[in-house]
């Protein structure tokens, strides 16, 4: 029964170990089109623009088959646009022959190994110039690339079996192993990625100098290496504008890390790196380090919405609370970083609250990086818009749209996993996952129609009746989940893996019920653009106000407490989304107007009423520019029922849901 399942290495210090991609199948709901038609479009876009931002011509080029030079000037760390790209196409490979993505991926695998140099370098900004090799590690991006090549390589290795650009990944890395290391040069990458793909090219292929070597690199961390040459004033200004070390996660080693600092991508795939080597050493300082960072950044830095980075200027974190809506940065790769992260940080610990970032991340910070037809992308993702910010079909520094699609991908990979108990059901998604156990085979498929509908129908269909445990994941935002098997019903609350053990025979229904009434949510008061304001949160999704939708700008639309909400399945809108209508109410602007200031007293009351429209925040900009928030003021945030009816809040309070 159970078809072409690949081994996946065992980490030692994992609880829950991943699956092969090519052993799930997303069968249909929500994820199919995303993963089908939109991300296969977004493929051949990409590849289209790699090719006009002269990206793929730099390989060609150094290797001399192009005779002119590439006339676009790009950044150092273009080369890694095209590596994440074919990441992106070996995922897609895994569950699907389509000659026309090999058969794009085949020519692009011949430029970049044409350009590699024999002893393995393999970065075009420095090609045959000796001289500038690792020479300035904090800006180049040289060790970045070498990562992101080595992941594509793996992901194509692991999916087709390539081995030319593995070939050519391991030719690179062993020139990392031999240049930097206790015997060999000191020294980091100003931007964290090798860490992460040397551990993962050591889980490839065994050899043990990869995990050393980036055990070496995640040690180096923090010692000042990356301190610019002073001679190089240019640079040393800059290093100095970004924020120092900080911004390179360099202030501290990373075991005495207490909080998420610095630039947002570089801290999280730091922290994936170091994830990963717990998983492998089961160092238990670095998971302590790990865990402090979590806390802070969950309970203080991160968006509503699962999005990382609030400083617009240095990408970066802010102190704590500051999470500016409109001016967040916010950017889409650091929603996949975050994901990434807590991917990892589950594996280790077998702990729902980690899924449940991923979820959310995955909803609501990644998604809306990319339009509904995977032509337009966001790099930078507001939590609010006065209008005028709208996708781009691709950037300068180009970093974010191929990565959204790295990860969209891979997102099969994500939904299961096994232990020496059982399976594991991390992401609801109709899906079918054929899973090895250590003394069992089981097919596990999934019927459902979530994010729009909490009801989950898992049918478990092991290959001989056989023990383990089926673990569920309940997430942190559900009230009121039941899980019915064999007629009994339970009430488990989460975060929470609910472990159902016992002898299953063939087939088995499990069914799974997780509320998905929409809710207004609230944040700390110290996230001063959010004071009094609410915002809207059904299931995993959380929703925004479009102008296009409004009869009002959203800005002048104020809720009440209990606020109306009544789901509504709109077919035609949006590709198809659950929207809400609100019972809400306008403000009045006409009295401010042109006054900024205006005396408490005089303020005009939010008395008429509206019928509001939200959708899903992860759909929006999708019709033109337009105006959005997330954040919505509520009348009565401060009172309580008495004060209501004061304020002239009669809303028939009813929550309605699907
Ligand atoms: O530096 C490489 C990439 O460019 C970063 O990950 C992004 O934040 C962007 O700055
Ligand atoms: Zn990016």
């Amino acid at each position: 029964m159970v078809t072409r399942v690949v081994e996946v290495s065992r980490s030692p210090f994992a609880i829950v170990v991943p699956v092969p991609i090519e052993s799930v199948l997303v069968t249909a709901g929500f994820w199919r089109r995303w993963l089908g038609e939109t991300l296969r479009s977004a493929l051949f876009h990409q590849h289209r623009m790699l090719e006009e931002s002269d990206r793929i011509n730099r390989f060609r080029w150094v290797s001399g088959r192009a005779r002119e030079p590439p006339s676009h000037s790009l950044a150092p760390f273009d080369d890694s646009d095209v590596y994440k790209w074919l990441e992106a196409c070996g995922y897609f490979l895994a569950r699907s022959n389509d000659a026309e993505v090999r058969g794009i991926v085949e020519c692009v695998i011949d430029e970049i190994v044409s350009a590699q140099e024999p002893d393995g370098y393999l970065f075009t900004a420095h090609h045959r110039q000796p001289s500038k090799r690792w020479r300035n590690l904090t800006f180049d991006h040289e060790l970045y690339c070498a990562g992101h090549l080595i992941q594509a390589a793996i992901a194509l290795h692991r999916s087709v079996g390539e081995d030319r650009l593995f070939s050519a990944s391991l030719k690179l890395a062993d020139l990392i192993t031999r240049t930097f290391g206790p015997e060999g040069m000191a020294g980091v990458c100003g931007h964290p990625e090798i860490e992460m793909a040397l551990i993962e090219l050591y889980r490839e292929t065994g050899v043990e100098r990869y995990l050393r070597e980036a055990a070496f690199f995640v040690d180096e961390r923090g010692k000042g290496r990356l301190k610019p040459d002073p001679e190089d004033r240019l640079n040393s200004t800059l290093y100095q504008l970004l924020g120092g070390p900080e911004y390179f996660v360099d202030h501290a080693p990373v075991r005495e890390f207490s909080e998420i600092t610095g630039h947002a991508v570089r801290a999280l795939y730091l922290n994936c790196g170091v994830t990963d080597l717990y998983l492998e050493t089961g160092e238990e300082a670095l998971m302590a380090a790990m865990e402090r960072v979590w806390r802070n950044f969950v309970e203080r830095k991160m968006y509503v919405t699962g999005a990382a980075g609030s400083r617009y200027i240095s990408e970066s974190f802010g102190t704590d609370y500051e999470l500016p809506n409109e001016r967040a940065y916010a950017e889409t790769c650091a929603g996949v970083a975050n994901f990434m992260w807590n991917w990892r940080m589950l594996l280790a610990t077998g702990e729902a609250r980690f899924a449940d970032i991923m979820e959310l991340a995955l909803y609501n910070a990644i998604l809306p990086g990319i339009s509904l037809d995977g032509s337009r992308y966001f790099y930078m993702n507001p939590l609010e818009s006065s209008g005028g910010y709208s996708r781009e079909p691709w950037f300068r520094c180009a970093c974010c749209p191929p990565n959204v699609a790295r990860l969209l991908a891979s997102l099969p990979g994500y939904l299961y996993g096994v232990s020496d108990r059982g399976v594991w059901i991390h992401l609801y998604c109709s899906s079918s996952a054929s899973l090895v156990l250590d003394d069992a085979e089981v097919k596990i498929t999934q019927e459902t129609d979530y994010p729009w509908n909490g009801s989950v129908k898992v049918l478990v269909e092991p290959e001989q009746p056989s023990t383990f445990s089926l673990f569920l994941r309940i997430p942190g935002w559900s009230v009121g989940s039941r899980v019915k098997i064999d007629g009994r019903m339970l009430a488990p609350r989460g975060p929470y893996y609910l472990e159902v053990r016992r002898r299953w025979h063939s087939p088995s229904v499990v069914k799974i019920t997780l509320p998905v009434k929409p809710r207004l949510v609230a944040s700390h008061p110290y996230v001063r653009d959010n004071l009094s304001k609410a915002t809207i949160r059904r299931g995993p999704l959380i929703y925004c106000l479009e102008s296009i939708d409004n009869p009002v700008d959203p800005r002048e639309i104020v809720l009440a407490r209990r606020a109306t909400m009544v789901a509504r399945w709109k077919r035609d809108l949006l590709g198809g989304v659950v929207a809400l209508e609100l019972g809400a109410y306008a403000l009045d602007t006409g009295v401010l107007s042109p006054r900024l200031y205006i005396d408490l007293e005089k303020y005009p009351h939010a008395r008429r009423r509206i019928r509001a429209l939200a959708i899903p925040y992860y759909a929006w900009a999708n019709r033109g520019p337009s105006k959005m928030v997330i954040w919505v003021p509520v009348a009565d945030f401060f009172t309580s029922g008495g004060n209501r009816r004061r304020l002239g809040l009669k809303e028939s309070h009813r929550d309605a849901s699907l």
